[in-house]
């Protein structure tokens, strides 16, 4: 996979080199390059920003350097080389970070992982000149992105949080696969508290069921500790859940949450969800 990153903090990008990422770029599975916006500017002050049409507080992103500059990712092409594999090319995907974009969720790194070449445009300001927008979709595949619902102060720091939630998913660059494949198995529950030694700290002890070996009983009491959490944090993550996917004892543990399976729906007990169809 080619990774671009284009941004006038290009410093800002550095965490990419270390750790997981850094470890993918030099096992040759990913190929990362970070380029100052103000590289394309042909004036004098490398001006990246203008007055918005319209009027309005604050500045807007020419759309000249953001042309000079995703074309020049383009240039670069996919990573390794001809990754096509005598197919027909792949439309590289432009990520532009916005709190104007779609939800960026596991779903989408998994999407994403797959692809050959991202290039991912850091706005800052009040964003990018749209017109860049519309440009590129002649060009690539593009995916305005939100890291969730509040304002960050330019497209950075979204753009770590997505190469790494990515990157972790490049086939081959995690260390051990398990990890992975108990991820994919999280069926839209939140994840298990884990512990490890001491076995007692500071008066507290580890729940004794870990302790015991017993390979089904761990899966249970993790379960159940998935389900309790998943009900007092994530609401809207237990009213998605599929009844098909819930045993008498998931159904016992949201119960006791406050939950019930109700016209195919798991719905808050007592009242909201609609009322099962009587036989
Ligand atoms: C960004 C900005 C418009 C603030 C400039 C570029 C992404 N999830 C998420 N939150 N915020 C962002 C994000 C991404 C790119 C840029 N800004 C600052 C732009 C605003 O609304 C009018 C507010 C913020």
């Amino acid at each position: 996979m080619r990774v671009d990153v284009v941004s006038i903090f290009p410093e800002y990008l550095a965490a990419l080199d270390l750790s997981l990422i850094g470890k993918a770029r030099q096992q040759g599975l990913l190929e990362l390059t970070v380029t100052d916006l103000r590289e394309f500017t042909s004036d004098r002050h490398r001006t990246v920003d203008d007055t918005p049409y319209g009027g309005g507080a604050g500045m807007v992103m020419k759309p000249e350097p953001w042309a000079a500059a995703l074309a020049s990712a383009l240039e670069r092409g996919p990573f390794p080389a001809g990754a096509e594999g005598g197919g027909a090319a792949e439309r590289p995907v432009l990520v532009v970070p916005s709190p104007a974009g779609a939800v960026f969720t596991q779903a989408t790194a998994r999407d994403l992982a797959l692809r050959e070449h991202l290039v991912f445009a850091c706005g800052r300001y009040e964003g990018i000149d749209e017109r860049v927008v519309d440009w590129s979709r002649e060009h690539f595949e593009v995916r305005p992105m939100s890291l969730g619902d509040y304002v960050l102060n330019g497209g950075e720091v979204a753009v770590l949080a997505m190469v790494e939630a990515i990157g972790r998913l490049v086939p081959g660059v995690i260390g051990n696969p398990e990890s992975l494949v108990e991820e994919s198995h999280a069926d839209g529950l939140l994840e298990y508290p884990v512990y490890t030694k001491p076995a007692l700290w500071r008066e507290r002890p580890v729940p004794e069921v870990l302790l015991s070996g017993h390979h089904g009983r761990i899966a249970r009491w993790r379960r159940d500790r998935q389900l309790e959490r998943t009900a007092a944090r994530r609401p809207d993550l237990v009213a998605s859940l599929d009844p098909a996917t819930l045993d008498r004892a998931d159904r016992a543990v949201l119960a006791g949450a406050g939950w019930v399976v109700a016209g195919g729906h798991v719905v808050p007990a007592g009242g909201d969800g609609p009322a099962a169809p009587v036989a």
